[in-house]
């Protein structure tokens, strides 16, 4: 069978306890599984002089090489030009985009040199699969160095419209570096849509009869293929946690009091402030909730390096005080802001008591936190899952209470209509949400997604495949 071969910006050896909260860690590592393969990425290191040739580990069945970063790569292609512009752009937020040349220019040196160190690593008969915004011209730069073997690539965050794409400067070469893969896929039908009106509004490929895109020589499949969560084991760890020592240490805290979780990283596209504000909506128009529920949000520092990421928290810290000054009694407060980082078998237990989940991103590529809520949840007693239509999950999770973010009154009164909801209707829509659930898994994606990449090259001519 070919190796397979995963490039994502953040490798996870096995037992690197430094890596942060994240859906990729877990999706690749998960999708790495059943074929064994390669793991190819940054080590988490930053050194003034990194070595030309990554670290080579291998640990249970795989193998993994990590490359270390300089001081300057980082600043430049990670916190720079990969998240502090193409994540803000991606994810419609024009305001928040700090383009620099020099990022840039940091940006493409960083693939380089990954195409470079990764080009002596790849094998004849190698499937590669490349993630994230971090690595989009990286094919077009193997190509280059003539690797002909099929690339995919996998977007993990929303595509953005033309006209917001327009926004970065040099962002033809951008869209058209990805039609080096012989496969882009992405979260939704939205996402390829948008990425598909890129390529031929701005005059760099047109569709061939089956759907591709032609450029040149070149014909590029593209797809959405929304990833998914391992629903059996998520469940498993919330029906043993649900009686863990920090579950019970919760549940003895709330006296009695209903729970409503937010689980994120710190980062502005996950909404949390509206959220906060929602919830002091519900406690301003519904008195009989005052005393009545708790708010938890758990939301470790992500990406503390770049400054809109600082003010956010800063932002959170006067929200999150401001709350319980207004509402809190001697025996209750309100809202209970943790960025301490909780492992997810807890927060699995966690889910399970919570009468909502609050999942209300202002732009998520999917959110997995929002299916993890829903596989956590007991089947007699399930909880309501609230969450934002402007997440990739919203397209699958239908039966949820699907809100708009930004309008705060709205939110608060799905909050409302949640907690006071009859078990049937929530057995009732947790039922329809499990099912759909139980169709896009983990393991659904990981095979939906190669067998997508294979079929792309058996279709090729052989003079094109490259
Ligand atoms: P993220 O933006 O990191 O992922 P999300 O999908 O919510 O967001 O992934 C979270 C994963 O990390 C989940 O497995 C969750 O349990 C874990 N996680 C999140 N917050 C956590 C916390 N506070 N403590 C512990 N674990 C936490 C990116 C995209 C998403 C996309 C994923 C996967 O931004 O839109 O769903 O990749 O493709």
């Amino acid at each position: 069978m070919a190796r397979l071969v995963i490039v994502s910006n953040r490798v996870a050896i096995p037992g690197d306890r430094a890596l942060k909260a994240g859906g990729l860690a877990v999706a690749r590592k998960e999708s790495l599984g059943p074929t064994g393969g390669l793991w190819f990425g940054w080590s988490g290191q930053i050194v003034a002089k990194p070595p030309a040739n990554p670290k080579r580990i291998s640990a249970e069945g795989m193998d993994y090489a990590a490359l270390d970063l300089s001081p300057e790569e980082h600043e430049t292609y990670y916190a720079g030009f990969s998240n502090a512009t193409l994540w803000p752009l991606f994810h419609y937020r024009l305001g928040l985009i700090d383009f620099r040349r020099a990022q840039l220019k940091g940006y493409l040196a960083v693939n380089a040199r990954y195409a470079q160190a990764l080009v002596e690593l790849i094998r004849p008969d190698d499937t590669i699969w490349v993630h994230d915004y971090h690595f989009i011209p990286l094919a077009e730069m193997l190509r280059r160095l003539g690797v002909k073997n099929p690339i995919g690539f996998f977007l993990h965050i929303p595509f953005p419209a033309p006209e917001v794409l327009s926004a970065l400067p040099g962002h033809e070469q951008l869209t058209h570096s990805l039609l080096a893969y012989d496969l882009v896929g992405f979260q939704t039908e939205i996402d390829r849509h948008a990425f598909e009106r890129c390529v031929i509004e701005h005059g760099q490929g047109t569709l061939d009869e089956t759907g591709r895109l032609v450029s040149g020589e070149r014909r590029v499949t593209t797809g959405a293929y929304p990833v998914g969560i391992d629903v059996d084991e998520f469940a498993g760890w919330a029906e043993k946690n649900a009686s863990s020592r920090e579950t019970k240490n919760l549940v003895d805290s709330l006296s009695g009091r209903k729970l409503m979780i937010g689980v994120d990283r710190l980062d502005y596209s996950k909404g949390i402030p509206k959220r906060f504000e929602a919830f002091e909506e519900l406690l301003g128009t519904w008195s009989k909730h005052r005393r009545n529920v708790t708010f938890l949000q758990v939301a470790p520092i992500s990406r503390g390096e770049v400054a809109q990421y600082r003010s956010l928290r800063r932002e959170l810290e006067a929200l999150a005080g401001r709350i319980n000054g207004k509402y809190a009694e001697v025996d209750w407060t309100p809202v209970r802001y943790i960025n301490k980082p909780v492992a997810r078998p807890t927060l699995a237990g966690f889910y399970r008591h919570a009468r909502i989940g609050l999942v209300t991103p202002v732009r998520d590529g999917m959110n997995l936190v929002a299916k993890e809520y829903v596989a956590a949840q007991n089947p007699e007693d399930p909880g309501v899952l609230v969450l934002s239509h402007l997440a990739g999950a919203a397209h699958e999770l239908q039966a949820a209470l699907l809100v708009n973010p930004f309008d705060v009154e709205s939110v608060a009164e799905a909050i409302h209509r949640g907690l006071v909801m009859p078990l049937e209707e929530r057995r009732e829509r947790w039922a329809e949400m499990r099912t759909v659930l139980g169709h896009t898994t983990q393991q659904d994606w990981t095979r939906r997604f190669l067998a997508a990449l294979g079929a792309a090259r058996e279709t090729l001519p052989a003079d094109a495949a490259a």
